[in-house]
């Protein structure tokens, strides 16, 4: 925040002096955070991404969530999806550096957001605000339907609103996974309802090309960080 003085009142008293009266107000200024930028990205791993329906085993490998009317889903079941970064990988213009989980650092700020996403039909009027959970778990698989959400870990809301933002501060969740030697940091995005059972798609599909399979750079983590 920067102060600044803003004139209030301009007085002439009079002896035909000026006055000025001033009263502090505060404009938010956009400053970058503190630390360099360790830029990474979601995995694209098969093994670590992908959808479930949150009712029954099932699995796919898209990256979407909301309701998912198709013969695959005859009660209009509602789909879930899982993704995974990996806090040891090296981003690719730091070659140079340490990777977070192999250095030792101080974590100033970690947002994880995407600008990869379409949205059908209308599933924030129908369905709620999308969440963000963080899970754990070693392969995807269908047997996910049912996770619980990691106990002490992050929830959000990751959007709201078809035009976003799509976005969590997570640095609480990244400090306490580098804290904890736990190198995968993984979520899943599920909206508030299942269906709203009108036979339309009302879904967000995470996806630079093919819809249907595990991309990377999709999600992105920005982290602000400082070797120690
Ligand atoms: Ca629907
Ligand atoms: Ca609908």
């Amino acid at each position: 925040m920067r102060l600044i003085l803003v004139p209030l009142l301009v007085a002439c008293s009079g002896d035909g002096t000026t006055t000025t009266q001033t009263t502090p107000t505060t404009t938010p200024v956009e400053t970058e955070p503190e630390g360099e930028l360790y830029a990474l990205t979601n995995t694209g791993n098969r093994n670590r991404e992908g959808h479930t329906a949150r009712s029954f085993p099932y699995e796919g490998g898209g990256v979407f969530a909301g309701d998912e009317p198709d013969n695959l889903f005859p009660s209009n079941d509602g789909v879930q999806a899982f993704f995974t970064i990996n806090l040891k990988a090296t981003p690719e213009d730091r070659k140079d550096k340490e990777n977070l989980f192999d250095g030792d650092f101080t974590i100033h700020q970690a947002l994880l957001s995407t600008r990869q996403v379409e949205v059908r039909g209308t599933p924030f009027e129908d369905l709620g605000a999308l969440n963000l959970h963080e899970v754990q778990f070693d392969q995807f698989s269908r047997e996910l339907w049912d996770l619980e959400p990691l106990e002490g870990g992050l929830s959000c809301v990751f959007a709201d609103h078809r035009d976003g933002p799509f976005e969590c501060d997570v640095t609480e969740a990244v400090r306490r996974s580098l804290r904890d030697e736990q190198r995968l940091l993984q979520f899943r995005l599920s909206f508030d309802g299942l269906s709203d059972a009108d036979g339309q798609r009302d879904m967000a599909l995470f996806y630079r090309s093919d819809v249907n399979a595990t991309e990377d750079d999709i999600f992105d983590l920005d982290v602000y960080a400082t070797p120690r």
